[in-house]
């Protein structure tokens, strides 16, 4: 019994213990009186699929104007770098947007790509090679900047890109302790290169998270799919509905999954049986949209000065210079 224990292979381990976080956060999430899911869990291989055609949709231009702006400036961020540079990148996906600025930097660059999905890396680690050193690291941001800045040479500093407006996706008190984290992890000369998505016209925001074609609809139910995929619930995807909202007072979008009627739904991994009134709904993710001079206050309170800022004019989104104050 013991050998066999032993004889796990590290990956079966990780993948039970990641198994029983899941269920116990869907328990406590669905304890609350307004219910909620982390929005990280709606990234398996179908989320993350799903998420990518989100990018291409009319409705949704977010990455396109973080894509633009860094295409656009790629010479002008290069020039405000350290000449002795290495970049980490939080949450890099496939990297597709960072190819601007590596190319702009110019070789020989030491590129850490961090990221939950091993698959995405292998794909970044391929399609970059001609532009950088790629070491890709699949782990969470925190503990990944502490292997990469780990590897820091003599005068050597980083540039840290957190892009995409995933800074939106942590609760703004959360936003706040996640920058000043990363400030601790940094030295004075480093810096950091972040993407925000700006307040705009309230439809243009909504229609941006309810696209007719249904792919955020998609996006979302997969969610409960998942659920019943890897803690064998019996959710029925049909009885309940995407809904998104603009929060006028927390300035954000909330996701919610809508149950269309009475029901109830057995989750057997996290031994749970959970009651829906119709109309209820499961909170599952809120994505804040910022002013520009919130995000000036954002970087004094988190220990960095403002270096440069860009604003796309089509789809209002800031990519912002920070360095460590
Ligand atoms: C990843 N993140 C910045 C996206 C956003 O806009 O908040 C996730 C997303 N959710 C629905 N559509 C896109």
């Amino acid at each position: 019994m013991s050998t066999q224990v032993f004889g796990w292979s590290k990956t079966e381990a990780e993948d039970s213990a990641a198994v029983r976080e899941f269920a116990s956060d869907v328990r406590n999430g669905l304890a609350k009186s307004q219910k909620e899911l982390h929005s990280k869990y709606l990234y398996d291989e179908l989320g993350s699929s799903l998420f990518e055609s989100i990018t291409h949709l009319p409705e949704y231009g977010l990455t396109r104007a973080d894509e633009r702006l860094l295409q656009r400036h790629a010479r002008d961020i290069a020039s405000l770098l350290p000449s002795r540079v290495a970049i980490i990148e939080l949450g890099s996906g496939v990297g597709q947007k960072t190819r601007h600025l590596l190319q702009a930097i110019g070789n020989p660059l030491r590129y850490y790509p961090i990221d939950v999905s091993a698959d995405a890396l292998a794909r970044c680690e391929r399609d970059l090679a001609d532009v950088a050193e790629v070491h890709p690291l699949v782990q969470s941001y925190l503990d990944g900047m502490a292997r990469a800045t780990a590897e820091r040479q003599p005068d050597e500093s980083f540039l840290v890109m957190f892009l995409g407006s995933t800074i939106g996706n942590f609760e703004r008190k959360c936003a706040l302790e996640f920058l000043r984290d990363l400030r601790r992890a940094l030295l004075p000369g480093d810096m950091l290169l972040i993407g925000a998505d700006l307040v705009k016209d309230r439809d243009r925001m909504l229609v941006a998270y309810d696209d007719p074609t249904g792919v955020t609809g998609a996006f979302n139910l997969n969610l409960l799919g998942r659920i019943n995929r890897e803690l064998g619930a019996d959710f029925r995807l049909r009885d309940f509905e995407h809904q998104a909202r603009w929060n006028e007072d927390q300035r954000r979008i909330e996701m919610h999954l809508r149950s269309r009627v009475d029901q109830t739904v057995r989750i057997a991994e996290a031994d749970l049986t959970v009651n829906f009134r119709a109309d209820e709904t499961i909170w599952t993710e809120s994505s804040h949209k910022f002013q520009l001079s919130e995000l000036d206050a954002l970087a004094e309170q988190t220990g960095f000065r403002v270096e440069d800022q860009w604003v796309d004019r089509d789809w209002p989104f800031a990519e912002n210079l920070w360095a460590v104050s």
